[in-house]
Formats: structure tokens, sequence, C-alpha cells
């Protein structure tokens, strides 16, 4: 059963999530992805709402640039934690950011990084909260982790190597 939930407000935000999803189908996490609009389909963002609550989602993860909107409005319509990407825009997806980050007391959203490392960072972020009462959640991203320590060490060593074969030390 899917217990993540993913809104792009366009499917041209796609590749700002993909990182994300490859995330997730490489923890063999099932989930569930739409495109719906804040303002372009806004009744239909409504129900996707209301049809992953049934499903029993517990984390919505929603991406959007320009006017973003679609997180908070989301968030307006449901009491699960929602997850708002800000997406690279026309102004660098400042205005994306804003949008979301801005969001008046009362209806919270929580706001990552703009573009492709915001995509990465929700899903890990939903996976986290999946992890409280989830052993094997938890340990997928103790690996995770150390995989990505091995690649920090392993990126370490070859620079070492490259600048003393460059110097010829
Ligand atoms: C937003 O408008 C979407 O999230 C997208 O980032 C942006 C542009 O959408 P398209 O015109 O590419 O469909 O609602």
């Amino acid at each position: 059963m899917s217990k993540i939930g993913i809104i792009l407000g366009s499917d041209s935000d796609l590749p700002y999530v993909e990182k994300g999803i490859q995330t997730l189908k490489e923890f063999n996490i099932p989930f569930e992805i739409e495109v719906s609009s804040a303002h372009r389909t806004p009744q239909r963002t409504l129900e996707l709402v209301r049809e992953f609550e049934k499903k029993g989602i517990q984390v919505i993860i929603a991406a959007a640039g320009g006017a973003a909107h679609l997180p908070g409005v989301i968030a307006s319509h449901t009491l699960l934690p929602v997850l708002g990407v800000p997406i690279t825009s026309a102004l660098s997806g400042l205005d994306s950011l804003y949008s979301i980050v801005q969001m008046p007391s009362g209806i919270p959203v929580a706001a990552f990084s703009i573009g492709s490392a915001g995509g990465v960072n929700s899903v890990l972020f939903a996976i986290e909260i999946l992890a409280l009462t989830d052993k094997e959640m938890e340990q997928k991203l103790t690996d995770y982790r150390e995989k990505q320590k091995m690649t920090v060490l392993e990126k370490s060593k070859r620079l070492k190597e490259k600048i003393k074969s460059d110097l010829s030390l």
C-alpha cells in the first residue's frame, strides 16, 4: 500500500522530482503520483487529496513553480503533512520558494530547497516520517546514509590522487 503521495503542478515539473522518484524506486517504496494544478484544476486537486486520504497516504509531497500555491492549497484541505518543493521557474524558483515558504499562520507546509535537491530531500523527509513507526524504512535510511558517506570518502580519495598526479608529487 502506498503511503507517499506526490502531486505535481504540471508535467513540466517532473525533471526536478525525478531523482526523488528514483530514490523511492531504489528503496522499493510504493507511491502515488498525479498532476494537478491549484489554479487550472482546483476541484481535481481537492478530490485527489480526499482520494489520497482514503487510500491511506500518510505524507503528501507537492511540487509547483511560479505562483506555487499547490502545497498550501493541499494543506488547507488535509491534516496530512504536506512537503512543498519549489520548482525552478522564470524567476529562478525564488517566486516558487516564497509562495511555498510564506504560509500564513495556521496552515503549515514544510518548504524544501528549490529544484532537484528539494525533490530528493522531500522524499527522504517523507521516508523519515514513515520511519518513526517503521523499522524497515529506518534501516533503508541508515543504509542510504552509509552509502552516501562512502561516496564522499571515495571522492576525497580520488581528488587527492588527482592533485598528487597533476602536481607530479
Ligand atoms: C505551475 O506552473 C507548475 O507547477 C509549473 O511549475 C508551472 C508551469 O506549468 P506549465 O505551464 O509548464 O504546465 O503550476
